[in-house]
């Protein structure tokens, strides 16, 4: 196939259960042929991720614990993946985090550590990511990472994630501008709202995704695999000519006033 992933190997960076977008996203790449390493953030799902990947046709995944809040965590995870495999060929990044408190109310109450904790982790992290991974993609490469609506308009609850997401979408546009003489493609998915672990206890899930079933123009919500089979798209040559792109997985959400 033209457009097989085989031969190539991507980092996936998130995966905390078989409900995370990071795990839709390995099951494409993994069905179109890619070799797979994954990160997470803590020993704690060191199990939990092994015994997911070991659920794939491939046995040749390998795994890293890395804090991307922790540049010395990040420059180690990398020199290792570079001893392990050498050069990798794309890097999803499927990383956000917020305190429970700053995901309701009203977004003035948001705290200065909230505020910094949320945009280091899933803002700044891209960078620090991009800038280690960079190092590896020497056959040139794509980045690409997971924004929601809340950074372009306001969304309620959505509060302190909104703004990182905001910033978020302008790191990746401006790591576009500079990898894009490397060979390297930086990209986001914008998904509509998918239940996962993240999601839970967050607002009122049920209505939200509600309303997508009576006004997105495709009537339903967007799943894990939707985003996967676009996350491939963006890892393939078949995006060659795409960089610094929001693409919306969102039943098309985003289009109404
Ligand atoms: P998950 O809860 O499955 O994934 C979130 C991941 O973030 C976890 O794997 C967690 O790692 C990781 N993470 C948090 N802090 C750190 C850290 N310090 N270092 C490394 N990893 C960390 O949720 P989703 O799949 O929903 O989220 C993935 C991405 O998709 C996020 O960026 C989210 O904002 C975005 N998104 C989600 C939507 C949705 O409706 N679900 C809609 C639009 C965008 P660990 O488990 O190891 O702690
Ligand atoms: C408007 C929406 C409703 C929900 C509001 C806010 C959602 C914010 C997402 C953010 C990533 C959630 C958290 O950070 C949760 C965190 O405080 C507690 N959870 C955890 O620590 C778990 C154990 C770990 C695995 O989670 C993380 N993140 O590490 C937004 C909806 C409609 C769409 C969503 C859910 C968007 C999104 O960005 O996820």
């Amino acid at each position: 196939m033209k457009f097989s992933l085989e031969g190539r190997t991507y980092v996936v960076m998130g995966v905390a259960n078989k409900r995370s977008i990071a795990w839709g996203i390995s099951k494409s790449l993994h069905d179109a042929g890619a070799r797979l390493i994954f990160t997470y953030a803590s020993e704690r799902f060191e199990k939990p991720v092994r015994e997911l990947a070991g659920t794939l046709e491939r046995d040749d995944s390998l795994f890293y614990e890395c804090d991307v809040t922790d540049d010395e965590a990040i420059k180690k995870t990398f020199s290792e993946i570079k001893e392990d495999v050498g050069v990798i060929h794309g890097l999803a990044h499927c990383i956000a985090f917020a305190n429970r408190e700053d995901l309701k109310g009203e977004f003035i109450d948001t705290s200065r550590d909230g505020f910094l904790l949320s945009q280091n982790i899933s803002a700044y992290s891209l960078v620090a990511v991009s800038r280690e991974a960079k190092e590896l993609m020497t056959e040139g490469g794509s980045i690409m990472t997971m924004t929601y609506l809340g950074g372009e308009r306001v969304v309620e609850n959505y509060n302190v994630m909104g703004v990182s997401k905001a910033s978020l979408d302008m790191t990746m546009r401006y790591l576009a501008n500079d990898l894009g003489k490397e060979g390297i493609r930086v990209n986001a998915i914008s998904a509509g709202p998918i239940r996962t672990l993240s999601a839970k206890g967050v607002g009122d899930f049920n209505s939200i995704l509600k309303t997508i079933e009576e006004r997105a123009p495709l009537r339903k919500p967007v799943t894990q695999e939707e985003v996967g089979d676009t996350a491939y798209f963006l890892m393939s040559d078949l995006s060659r000519g795409i960089t610094g792109e929001i693409l919306h997985v969102d039943s098309g959400y985003n289009i109404l006033g």
